[in-house]
């Protein structure tokens, strides 16, 4: 059985160890939920984040969560969708274990993801859930000291249906 958990709702407002960012190369913040990553954290973590020298897709950088409810935030970034043929899947399967490697290397006991790549970088939700849960699973079957708890949230209405969808199909539920 799979220990991930689909939730519905605003990721800033999660109270775990770390939250995920789905951000841009720049890490200097961008519309979705980067935007209301940045609004809620407040300006000290762009601040930060011009230090940080930027992230590569398939990459990810920590960052503490200032004044969110969670202690870090894992800002990553995900592939652009351009229709499947382009190593999309491989690229977003690389992002969430590099979130995972980094909530390891920080003994992260809980995570929560957004859907990367889902919204503005057009990526179909049900195939990238898919992603996350298989990444997800071969991470905690391989690695030590992965997060206990893992949450993928569901933010657009309907994502939540979509989602649950998918990990009932893994076997999970
Ligand atoms: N809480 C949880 N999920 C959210 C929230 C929220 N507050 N807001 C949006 N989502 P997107 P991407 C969901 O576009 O596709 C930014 O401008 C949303 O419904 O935020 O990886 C960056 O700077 C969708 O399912 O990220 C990049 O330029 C998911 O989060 C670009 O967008 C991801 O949507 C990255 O695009």
């Amino acid at each position: 059985m799979l220990p991930i958990q689909i939730v519905s709702g605003d990721i800033t407002k999660l109270t775990v160890d770390a939250i995920v960012n789905a951000a841009n190369p720049s890490l200097l913040g961008g519309g979705g939920v980067d935007g209301a990553i940045h609004r809620a954290a407040g300006p000290e973590l762009l601040a930060v984040c011009r230090r940080l020298g930027g992230c590569a897709a398939g990459d990810a950088k920590i960052t503490p969560g200032f004044n969110l409810p969670a202690s870090y935030i894992i800002h990553c970034v995900g592939p652009v969708w351009h229709g499947g043929t382009r190593g999309e899947a491989e690229l977003l399967a690389c992002t969430y274990r590099q979130a995972m490697a980094l909530a390891a290397e920080h003994r992260l006991q809980s995570v929560g993801f957004p859907a990367i790549s889902c919204g503005i970088y057009g990526y179909p939700l049900a195939q990238a859930t898919q992603v996350a849960l298989q990444t997800i699973e071969q991470c905690r079957r391989q690695g030590a000291g992965l997060p206990e708890k893992v949450f993928l949230v569901a933010f657009a209405d309907n994502d939540q249906q979509v989602m649950s969808r998918v990990l009932a199909d893994c076997g999970a539920e």
